[in-house]
Formats: C-alpha cells, structure tokens, sequence
C-alpha cells in the first residue's frame, strides 16, 4: 500500500517536471521568437489587422517593431520578413533551414499537401526535380519552346488584328495565349481561342486567383477552419477550383486510355510513365493524386501569373507613352518589321528589358510571396524560430526597397539602366522569390514576358480611353495577389 503510495506520488513528480520542463522550453522558444504585437487567443491580431490590405498592415507593424517580427494572423503565428536583407539573409544565406512550405488556405483547400507548390520535405523535392527535368524535356529553356511561343504570339496577333481597333478587355485574350504555352507541353496541345471549355477553365483560374486577392480571400487566411463550412464568396473560388481539378483529372484519363509508354506525347504521359516504373517502390512520390495536382499547379501558375503581369504591364505603358515610344524605337531599330522577335534579342534591347523587370517590379504579383516554414529550430539573427514556424518573404517589401530603387512607388525603368543606357541589374529584383523554394518557372515567364510583349509592340500601338494623366494604375485588390485596375484599350496597327 504504501510503496504503491510512493510510486504514485513519484510518477505524479516526474510527469509534472516533465509538463513544466515541456512548458520551460517553449516558453524559452517563445522568448526568442521576433518581437510583435501583443495577440489574443484564436483572433490573434485580427484587430490590427485590414483584411482588405493586410500588405499595408503588415508593413505598419514593421514601423514598430522593425524588418522582422511576428504576428498572429488568426491562430496562425507568422514570422514576417521585410527588405532585401532581410529576406536575402533568411532564403539564400540559410536556405535548407527556410525552405519548407508554409500555408495558403484557399488553394491548400484543393491541393492538400499535393503537388510541388504547396507541399513539404520529401514529396516538394521529389515533385519539383521531376517537374523541373520534365519541363525541360519538353523543350523549356531550349529552341522548342521559344517557337512554340512565337507560335501563339502570331494567334494572339490575329485575335487583336480581328477587334479592328475597337476598345476591348485584354484580359481573356492574354490569358489564352499565355496559357496555350504551358497547356501545350502539360496537355500536348493548345486550345482555340473560340473554345468555350478553355475560357470557362480560363475563368476559374481568374476567379480563384482574385478571391486570394480579396478581403474575404485575407479573412480566410485566417479562419479557414471555421470559413471553409460556411456560405461566402470562398465557397465560389472552391467550385472553380474543384471544376479546373475535375479536367485535370478528365485528361488524365484520357492520357491513361491512349498512353504509349515508349513515346509520351506531353508532361501527364511522362508522370504516367514515371507511376509505372515506381509501382513497387512503397514509397514513391509518383501516384494519381500527385498527378493531377502536378498538372494542376503548372497549369494554374504558368497561365495567370504572366497575363495578370502582361495586363498590369498594357495599363503601365498607356499612362507611360513616353516609355512606350522608346519600346517600339528599339525594337524597330534592333528587330526591324520584317521578322519575329527572338530571346536572344533581349541582348541587344536593354530599355525593353529594363522596362520588362519595372513592370515585374511595379506589378508586384505575389506581394507577400508564396509562405515558407522553417524545416527545423532555426536560430536567425538573434532569433530563435522554432521547427514548423510559418515565414512570410514580403516580396514586395523587397521591390520596393528604398536601399535599392531610388523612387520605388515611382514605375520608372531607368530602375534597371545606368548611365550609358545599358540593362543593370538588382540584388532586390526578386518577384520569382529566392532560395530553394523559388519559382521554376521563371525561365518559362521570363521567355514568354519578352516574346509576347516585343511582338505586340511590333505591332500594334496601344490606345486608352482616357488621357495617361487620368489613367490610375494603382491595385484594384492587393492580398495574396495584386490585380491590377480593369480597363479596355484599343490596338491600332503599328
Ligand atoms: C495556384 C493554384 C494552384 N497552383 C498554383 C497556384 C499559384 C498561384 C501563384 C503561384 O502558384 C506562384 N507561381
């Protein structure tokens, strides 16, 4: 009796050293977390915070308490990091440690973990290297490529070629060319522009975009847990995105039913591939959910990342006509009317290329960059972030820092040029991220960037209906995503 008395009372000791040991260390954890503004429990900083423009918000927390700190978006605890060093310090100097991913509540309601872009550790690494290899393979950063978007940039000619000069929304027709690119090499061919099922897949993509971009979109970030069971505008952006996972998974079968293992026509057939070669490997990586989120992701990204930047970057050049005229001079002296513009004349355009990056730059897609998550306890500066912790690389922070841009609210390309004319570069121009975690698709965007833009220029003229003084390029929504104002133009043969 009373040596069962004393176990007890000794087995109740060590729990109870080992809850306050447990409780000691987090406490320490915490102690050495960035500083930030006080939070309550499950709304965390929401009362700080404007859901309509939490960029804005989060760079009035900096004021306080400097370029990284730590705040509660909900019960979600962030570690923000702002200006180049910063980030630079964090995703380059200590890559592996800021290398995992960190949450986006309204396309993690689809991927759920799957997929390159939205997931972690083994499978982010496995998927990424096979998308990268894959992509190249059908003909990324090689000669193929570039003429399949010269291809498409003819279409896009003949599409605003038929507006006869007419004010139109630029919006779908750049989002069908850009997007024939990727859908050429993940689906094996384009659509036609007259395709109602692509412009409807078109619209999902557009519409989920936006929502990211919304206040509800930043109140979901939130309360995602609570939200994703109640009526509102998120419940629309899950049935686009459920609709543009419903034709993945309708051309993943129709790939499954033609496939020839000795010759695959397109990235799904070589994933398809890749699935049979790993099917006794317990562990693989290669299994149908991965597959459409895969293709998902490629075609999601490769379509609305390039128009939105292509769209902001028309409205910049009608209130810049200067800047416009400078464009058509050096491609009519460089390319000339008489030929299609390649990569390699991006060598010989140093103001286009300049004006390319200030529109990059300027547009600032992805304001608060894709969320990262340290990989394990990660000692930055004199900070101690604990396994796990979310980070968020305030991109724009970094395209607007003032170190770094002499006027960085200003669009101004002479951002990128030096005294002689000629292109510079800028340690801060980071709008595909840095790090492990960067987009690789960069090398794709930044082809298509130059292709589409050089060639419509070629062209046409661009023609607004308002005079450049009245045209105001400022957001119609900054969240996940900055979208730029809607307006319509004209194009009138150059
Ligand atoms: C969204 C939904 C599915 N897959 C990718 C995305 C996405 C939006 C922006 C980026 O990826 C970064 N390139």
């Amino acid at each position: 009796m009373l040596a069962s008395g004393l176990l007890l009372v000794a087995l109740l000791a060590c729990l109870t050293i080992m809850v306050l040991m447990s409780v000691w260390k987090q406490r320490k954890l915490w102690g050495k977390l960035p500083p930030g503004p006080p939070a309550l429990p499950f709304i965390g900083n929401y009362l700080q915070l404007n859901t309509e423009q939490m960029y804005n918000s989060l760079m009035k927390i900096r004021e306080c308490y400097g370029p990284v700190f730590t705040v509660h978006l909900g019960p979600r605890r962030v570690v923000v990091l702002c200006g180049q060093e910063a980030v630079k310090e964090a995703l380059v100097d200590q890559a592996e440690e800021f290398s995992g991913r960190g949450e986006q509540a309204t396309f993690d309601w689809l991927c759920q973990g799957y997929g390159p872009v939205f997931s972690n550790g083994e499978r982010a690494k496995q998927l990424r290297r096979f998308s990268i290899t894959t992509l190249r393979d059908f003909g990324i950063g090689k000669r193929g490529i570039e003429e399949r978007i010269q291809e498409e940039a003819g279409f896009l000619l003949e599409a605003f070629r038929g507006t006869r000069g007419t004010f139109i929304d630029p919006t779908f027709f750049l989002s069908q060319a850009v997007s024939n690119v990727i859908c050429t090499i993940v689906f094996g061919d384009r659509f036609d522009y007259e395709d109602k099922e692509f412009l409807s897949l078109l619209g999902m993509i557009r519409g989920s975009f936006q929502f990211t971009a919304t206040s509800t979109g930043q109140l979901y970030e939130m309360f995602y847990s609570v939200m994703k069971y109640l009526p509102g505008p998120q419940q629309q952006a899950f049935k686009e995105l459920k609709g543009l996972e419903e034709f993945v998974a309708k051309k993943v079968e129709q790939n499954q039913r033609t496939l020839d293992p000795n010759s695959p026509r397109d990235f799904i057939d070589s994933f398809l591939i890749r699935m049979q070669e790993e099917q006794e490997n317990p562990n693989t990586e290669f299994y149908l959910k991965n597959l459409i989120m895969t293709t998902l992701n490629l075609f999601f990204a490769g379509t609305e990342t390039v128009s939105t930047t292509l769209r902001y970057g028309f409205l910049l050049l009608m209130k810049h006509p200067d800047v416009a005229a400078k464009v058509h001079e050096e491609i009519d002296r460089v390319i000339g009317k008489n030929r299609q513009p390649k990569f390699e004349d991006r060598a010989k355009m140093p103001y286009t290329e300049a004006v390319i990056h200030e529109i990059q730059r300027f547009g600032d897609i992805i304001p608060m960059g894709l969320a990262r998550r340290v990989t394990k306890d990660t000692k930055f500066r004199n900070f101690l972030l604990p396994k796990g912790t979310e980070v968020f690389p305030m991109l724009g922070s970094v395209l607007k820092d003032p170190k770094f841009f002499s006027n960085p609210l200003d669009f101004n390309p002479q951002h990128f040029l030096d005294e002689e004319g000629q292109f510079k570069k800028n340690d801060a121009f980071v709008p595909f991220s840095i790090g492990k975690r960067y987009c690789f698709g960069e090398g794709l965007a930044r082809m298509e960037l130059f292709l589409f833009l050089t060639t419509i220029m070629q062209n046409f003229h661009f023609k607004s209906l308002k005079t450049p003084q009245d045209i105001d390029v400022s957001p119609k929504h900054v969240g996940f995503a900055t979208i730029p104002p809607n307006y319509t133009m004209s194009f009138l043969p150059h």
